[in-house]
Formats: structure tokens, C-alpha cells, sequence
């Protein structure tokens, strides 16, 4: 079945026996319907698409722009025996993401911490890996092309997409080369190759940054990416601190 040229074949065909894949129309958001099946037993790789979202969320209460036709909304159900933390299920989301789409462009992506995907500057794609009793849904939004009628204002600068033309099958190839690439990292996860794997594609690491918390801003400089993920800065004042990826968010 076709749904507005997403190909419901070609994500079952080429996406690992172990997904089991649900495409819709449009929905509010794939991760607040996914946090409902997880709560009704659905089973782990359950994957939900959707054509595009009415509220589809970023962290903190942020929106993500998620218009029809031309980007993917993803939520993964994952259950992990560990029970591990959504940061790490980000992280590797987040370097399986790249490795992905580096595939399939042929050129280096960029990993703002701690979860968006930058190309040439601009963002291209953020996840969303929320904790539901003893699940993780692992959201993802991909812009694969531009929106028909552009980016909206508060975000056109800074939006992106990984590809100018439109091609046959690419939203679903980005779909599974994601899907395949994250489940291989899922189910074998090589805790310092992934770190270096994050840290190299790390856009942050020695730059001037912002940080924004609790509507104040302050000038910093980001040192690099901790082994747990944490942020290393350092303050104006030249204090150093290691900053969590809850409570703040960083501009560049
Ligand atoms: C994210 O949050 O980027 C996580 C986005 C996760 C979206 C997926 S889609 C499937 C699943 N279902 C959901 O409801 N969510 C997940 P954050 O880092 O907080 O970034 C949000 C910010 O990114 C917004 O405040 C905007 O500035 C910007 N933004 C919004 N939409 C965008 C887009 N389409 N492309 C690039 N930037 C965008």
C-alpha cells in the first residue's frame, strides 16, 4: 500500500525481519501514540511511521515541524533487559542516524549534543527517546527533503534537509538504512567505538556556546563530550563543569 508515495512493500521488504512495521496517515505524534501500545503490551521493534504530524515533539515541550511528504516520523518500542537509560539509546540513535545517512550521501553529518543531526550546518534530524515503564520509545524526524512550502519562519534558518531532489524509494531507503543500522549498534553495542563514533562527528566540541536554562543565558565554552555523555565546559569565569543533556539546552 502506498501511503502518499511512503511504500509500505519496499519498508517491509528491505527493513530487518525484526521490525514490525505500521505506517499511518497523519497523527498527533508517533511517540505519544507509541507510549499507548507500550502501556498495552505491544512487543519490542514494534515501529510506527507516520506521513506526517499535528504535534509532534522535540524535548522540553519544544514542537517539531513535521509536515506531509517529505520527512520521516519514526517511533521505535524498545525493551531493553538492562533497562538502559534513554541517554545512551539517544547517543547510539544518534550515531546510527549518522552512520546511515552518511551512507547514503556519500559526506560527513555533524552530531550536535546531544541529539541532533546537523548537515552542512543546518539540522537535518532530532530524536526523542522517552522512558515508559520498562520501555524506551525512541522517537527520531527526519527532514529527507525540504517541506513543499519551505521551513517555517522560527526555524528557517536553522532547518535543513538531507537531500535537494526528490528520488524513488528515498524516504524509505533513509527509513531502513536508520532501522537496520541502529539494530545492529542495539543488539552489539561496542560502548567506545560508539563514543568515539559520537565524539568525532561532535560539531560542539571547542566551540563558544550559549547555555539557556531556566530562561537565562550564559556564555560558555564546550570542551568536549564526557564518557557519559555529559557536556565538559568551561565558564566565563573559568570554572569547569559537566552539563547534563535534561536541564539545558545550548545554542552555537
Ligand atoms: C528534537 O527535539 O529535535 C527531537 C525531535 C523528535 C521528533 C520525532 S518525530 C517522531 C517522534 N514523534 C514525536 O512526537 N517526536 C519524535 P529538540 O532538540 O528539542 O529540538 C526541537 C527544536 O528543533 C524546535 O524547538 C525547533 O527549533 C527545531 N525544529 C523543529 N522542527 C524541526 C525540523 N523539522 N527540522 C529542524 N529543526 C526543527
Amino acid at each position: 500500500m502506498l501511503f502518499d508515495g511512503l511504500s509500505e512493500k519496499y519498508l517491509k521488504k528491505y527493513a530487518s525481519d525484526l521490525f514490525d512495521i505500521e505506517i499511518r496517515n497523519c497523527v498527533t505524534s508517533t511517540n505519544s501514540i507509541m507510549k499507548e501500545k507500550a502501556l498495552s503490551g505491544l512487543k519490542e521493534f514494534s515501529v510506527l511511521i507516520a506521513q506526517c504530524q499535528t504535534a509532534g515533539r522535540g524535548r522540553m515541550g519544544r514542537s517539531f515541524h513535521s509536515p506531509k511528504g517529505t520527512g520521516i516520523y519514526m517511533s521505535l518500542l524498545l525493551k531493553p533487559s538492562d533497562g538502559m537509560n534513554p541517554l545512551l539509546i539517544t547517543t547510539d540513535a544518534a550515531v546510527s542516524a549518522s552512520l546511515a545517512f552518511e551512507k547514503l550521501l556519500g559526506q560527513e553529518v555533524g552530531i550536535k549534543w546531544v541529539n541532533d543531526i546537523y548537515l552542512n550546518g543546518k539540522k537535518v534530524c532530532g530524536i526523542l527517546a522517552e522512558k515508559v515503564e520498562d520501555s524506551i520509545i525512541l522517537g527520531i524526524g527526519i527532514n529527507v527533503l525540504k517541506p513543499k512550502k519551505g521551513f517555517p519562519e522560527d526555524i528557517k534558518n536553522r532547518a535543513g534537509a538531507l537531500f535537494d531532489k526528490k528520488k524513488r524509494y528515498l524516504r524509505e531507503k533513509v527509513a531502513v538504512e536508520f532501522l537496520n543500522t541502529f539494530l545492529e549498534i542495539y543488539k552489539n553495542p561496542d560502548r567506545q567505538v560508539l563514543l568515539d563514533e559520537y565524539r568525532k562527528r561532535s560539531i560542539m566540541t571547542d566551540k563558544k556556546i550559549l547555555i539557556l536554562k531556566d530562561g537565562e543565558e550564559e556564555k560558555a565554552h564546550a570542551i568536549g563530550i564526557n564518557d557519559d555523555y555529559s557536556l565538559l565546559v568551561k565558564k566565563e569565569n573559568g570554572e569547569t563543569v559537566n552539563i547534563s543533556s535534561g536541564d539545558v539546552s545550548i545554542k552555537i
